[in-house]
């Protein structure tokens, strides 16, 4: 994996000794002596990730993470503050500055490839995640989450810790902020982790008779815990197994004693990226299920034929080829409705989506417009042959009455049709307008009939 970090030190040997380190892992290196060119930097999107120094002569670490968190277009950039280790006090501000991360210095070098790869994954899992949203998004149909952060509280937390010292010194450091349920048993734990409910798991990497990096391992395999953070607890001497666990996917890691602030900001910030890709996932979900389809008769809808049909005009405008859209509509539908009830209808609409299908080529795009009103566009077909098409669907739909309910009930459906060809204009809407005024000439000249507007 690779990403692209920007180095933020006024000290030019800092800047090389962290660039040295992190070009020999592959990452890519970017830097900046300041805070106003490191923001420029990150609004451009030329970094996938920011180590900042705290200490800045003008504008600091502090002001600049702040900043960056506050611009909804830069909020979600991981940022590193990097912190003398004599101020523990820097660290406490530098999260309260939104920072999602702290290193001390002097850099120690596995906590800096830890904290850069287990950020720059998470980078990309985001990327992807927003992008998807953003497209779904374009759709026109869901807003897309609002990008201020999440305060990062009242999560519940599942603590694996089989000694009761420590876990009661870790329930106690986050009482009154988070809900911590201890499980002492690792398998127990693994099912109660899959049955979901969680924010977060806290794993004690030293339980006494189980390797906890199985069960971190296993946690990253199921489908039902693969996105719920892990936080490992560990010793300073376990770094080797920390690193594994890195590898494995755990988010974050701690090492005992551990301090209070450090772990309220570590769960914070893991809650908050939790919850943030949540809503992405949430928001592509909800658009995904909207973007497309009419559920009662399975054809596109509205939305869709609004973002397609400008994609198919430009193609044909592109290649200079015939389209020619058809907008129909039941006739006296209400009438449907109130004789026979809004089941019947619905039958009747889910009939007529069918004989539609069954009439033009798969290459036609056909649309419930909404209603009982539907569209079908037709690339490369002038109007004369577009007019026999919408004449052998209107003539396909009062063939046969239509079938409206389990006892074999039947009543006879027509529509009235209009349709219209492409002009210069490459836009949806005049062409949709003109199909629409020629399908108004065909109800008021008698209905069960196609009329083609003039080009
Ligand atoms: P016209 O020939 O002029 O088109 O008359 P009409 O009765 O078809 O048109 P009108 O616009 O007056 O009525 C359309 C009716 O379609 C009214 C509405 O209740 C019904 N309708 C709209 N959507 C649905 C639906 O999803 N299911 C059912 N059953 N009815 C629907
Ligand atoms: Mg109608």
């Amino acid at each position: 994996m690779t990403a692209r970090i920007l180095i933020v030190d006024d000290l030019a040997a800092n800047v090389k000794l962290l660039e040295a380190r992190l070009t020999a892992e592959y990452f890519d290196v970017l830097s900046a002596t300041n805070g106003t060119d490191a923001l420029r930097l990150c609004r451009d999107d030329r970094c996938d990730i920011v180590l900042l120094d705290a200490m800045m002569p003008g504008m600091d670490g502090f002001e600049v993470c702040s900043r960056l968190k506050a611009d909804p277009a830069t909020a979600h950039l991981p940022v590193i503050m990097v912190t003398a280790l004599d101020q523990p006090s820097d660290r406490v501000r530098g999260l309260d500055a939104g920072a999602d991360d702290f290193l001390t210095k002097p850099v120690d070098e596995v906590a800096l490839l830890a904290r850069v790869r287990s950020l720059a994954r998470l980078k990309m899992m985001l990327d992807e995640l927003r992008s998807r949203a953003v497209t779904t998004a374009s759709l026109g149909l869901v807003e897309l989450t609002r990008s201020s952060l999440d305060a990062g509280e009242n999560g519940r937390i599942l603590l694996i810790e089989d000694r009761a010292a420590s876990a009661e010194r870790i329930v106690s450091a986050l009482r009154g902020l988070h809900e911590v349920t201890i499980e002492a048993d690792p398998q127990e734990a693994l099912f109660r982790a899959a049955e979901g409910g969680f924010d977060m798991a806290a794993v004690s990497l030293d339980l006494s008779d189980f390797d906890a990096l199985r069960l971190c391992s296993q946690m990253r395999s199921l489908e039902r815990t693969r996105a719920l953070p892990i936080l490992i607890i560990a010793d300073l001497d376990d770094r080797q197994r920390i690193l594994r666990g890195l590898d494995l996917g755990v988010n974050d890691y701690i090492v005992r004693p551990i301090d209070r602030n450090e772990l309220v900001a570590r769960v914070r910030s893991q809650l908050r990226r939790k919850r943030y890709a949540d809503s992405l996932r949430s928001d592509v979900q909800a658009a995904i299920e909207l973007a497309a389809v009419d559920p009662l008769t399975g054809l596109n809808n509205r939305r869709y034929l609004e973002t397609h049909l400008a994609s198919l005009l430009d193609n044909a405008a592109h290649q200079g080829r015939a389209l020619t859209l058809m907008i129909l509509d039941i006739d006296h539908f209400k009438s449907v409705n109130d004789s026979f009830g809004h089941d019947a209808g619905d039958e009747v609409l889910k009939n007529f989506a069918r004989r539609m299908r069954r009439v033009v080529r798969s290459a036609d795009l056909i649309c419930r417009l909404g209603g009982e009103e539907f569209v079908i566009v037709m690339p490369d077909t002038p109007l004369a042959i577009a007019t026999r098409v919408a004449e052998r669907v209107r003539a396909t739909i009062q063939s046969e009455p239509f079938c409206i309910d389990a006892a074999g009930r039947t009543i006879p459906v027509t529509a009235s049709i209009g349709i219209a060809e492409r002009g210069r204009e490459a836009n949806p809407d005049s062409l949709l307008r003109r199909a629409d005024k020629a399908l108004y000439e065909s109800k008021s000249a008698g209905r069960n009939r196609v009329t083609a507007a003039a080009a």
